[in-house]
């Protein structure tokens, strides 16, 4: 690290003492974007890496929302607008019991970088609260969305801020959330929200799009090894939206996914999740709001183990679709030992940066979710696109424009890691590509 990146890692650390998520992924990116800094002294005399690391704003409000038994309840909500240089911020709202300001820091800060290597003009964003959906009724759900939304409608715009989902926000909060917005905006507005439904503006293959976009780039990762995905098998874990579009499109080209997990413990399924029956029940699993992975074991009669994670078993292909740091060191060497070869982050973080380390020296590659689940957000922006268009594409078109941001993620990745000298190094060619368009745009802006 140049003295100049230390200086500001460590005045990061000091002012954000116990951000332990956050500074995780300032480490994370700064290891990868040495060579750049030290080619461009510029950088320090505009004060931009201080700059990029202090979010632009964060917002923290009180969510109130009645149950219904007619009990009152009080969140935290959160919107961190990190970066606006190439576009409005973007990014989506996790509802989950674990939120806090650092977990908003660190998703907003990765999406950042997630956005620029799409490509498309949209800035990093994040926001959610620590509500927790589990168990919660269909009207339970629908308060609490309008109750955060009447206060985050003043900080959002299609021309400002455009959330989406994340974790526990899917369709049916995107629905109420907008509805909300709507009412209290009496505008159609209709950019303002990613991951709406077909029927008021949302794109085809917006709910497909992380899952498929992952599989996209992995196929081109493959392709790097003359290698493809036929009879190949794959542990996802979770099993929410994410980890569904994976096993479809795993399974669509011949491959089978054959772990899926929840908080309650793993399925193993040496079939595969692949009919279409199975994966349509990861939906129901996913609507119920029960949150238990035990489901599919049960319905059909594979192995269940409670209370343990996927990655003891062996396959060939590892896709982490759930949560961030649910692979450490423990993990990481149970999947060398298994022999793994292809180690795929889709989740956001899901990997912590010890265990990242050992997994880049031990198995064949390592790519980062920064790169692979941008499909998601990509198609966010294709969405943002169509609905500025007043406008429709095909579901041929969306998915044939998702492929290719796929590939062209993978590819600008590989070119911009090769550049410096490091080879085929995914991890350091995504945050390279995605920083120096940053680092751009905030230049060409001039200091403010
Ligand atoms: O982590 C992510 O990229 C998302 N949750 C999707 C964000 C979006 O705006 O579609």
């Amino acid at each position: 690290m140049t003295p100049y990146m230390q200086r500001v890692l460590d005045e990061v650390k000091a002012r954000n003492k116990g951000e332990d998520l956050f500074i995780q992924t300032v480490e994370e990116v700064f290891a990868s974007i040495e060579p750049i800094v030290a080619q461009h002294p510029e950088y320090e005399k505009a004060g931009l890496l201080e700059r990029l690391c202090e979010p632009d704003r964060q917002i923290s409000f009180r969510v109130t929302w009645q149950d219904d038994e007619g009990n009152f309840h009080t969140n935290r909500g959160f919107r961190v607008q990190f970066n606006g240089a190439i576009g409005p911020y973007k990014g989506g709202l996790r509802f989950h019991p674990s939120v806090t300001l650092d977990t908003m820091k660190f998703l907003a800060f990765e999406q950042t970088f997630k956005n620029a290597l799409t490509g498309l003009p949209i800035g990093g964003g994040k926001g959610g609260s620590d509500f927790d959906p589990r168990g919660k009724s269909d009207n339970e759900i629908m308060r609490f969305c309008q109750a955060f939304m009447t206060e985050l409608y003043r900080h959002i715009g299609p021309d400002v801020d455009v959330p989406a989902g994340d974790v526990g926000v899917g369709a049916r909060e995107v629905g109420f959330l907008y509805g909300q917005y709507k009412r209290i905006k009496a505008t159609w507005q209709n950019g303002v929200i990613t991951g709406k439904g077909l029927s008021y503006g949302g794109s085809y293959f917006r709910p497909e799009a992380t899952g498929y976009g992952a599989v996209y780039y992995l196929e081109e990762v493959l392709k790097h090894y003359g290698d493809t995905i036929k009879g190949k098998t794959v542990a996802v874990s979770g099993f929410g939206n994410v980890a569904w579009g994976v096993c479809e499109k795993v399974a669509e080209l011949g491959g089978k996914v054959v772990t899926i997990s929840g908080p309650d413990g793993y399925c193993y399924d040496p079939d595969g999740v692949v009919t279409e029956e199975k994966i349509a029940f990861l939906l129901e699993m996913r609507s119920s709001g029960r949150d238990r992975a035990q489901d599919y074991a049960d319905k059909f009669g594979c192995k269940f183990v409670p209370g343990a994670k996927v990655w003891g078993e062996k396959v060939d292909i590892c896709m982490p679709c759930a949560y961030q740091n649910e692979i450490g060191m423990k993990e990481a060497e149970q999947i060398v030992a298994n022999g793994v070869e292809y180690y795929i982050e889709v989740a956001n973080m899901p990997t912590t940066n010890e265990a990242i380390e050992y997994l880049k020296k031990n198995v064949k590659i390592v790519a980062p979710s920064k790169a692979v689940n941008a499909g998601g957000v990509a198609t966010s922006a294709l969405e943002m696109a169509q609905n500025s268009m007043r406008y429709s594409w095909e579901p041929a078109e969306v998915d044939e424009k998702l492929h290719l941001i796929m590939k062209n993620i993978h590819d600008n990745s590989a070119k911009a890691a090769e550049e410096v000298g490091l080879g085929y190094d995914l991890i350091a060619g995504a945050n390279i590509a995605g920083f120096k368009k940053v680092a751009e745009a905030m230049l060409a802006e001039g200091v403010f």
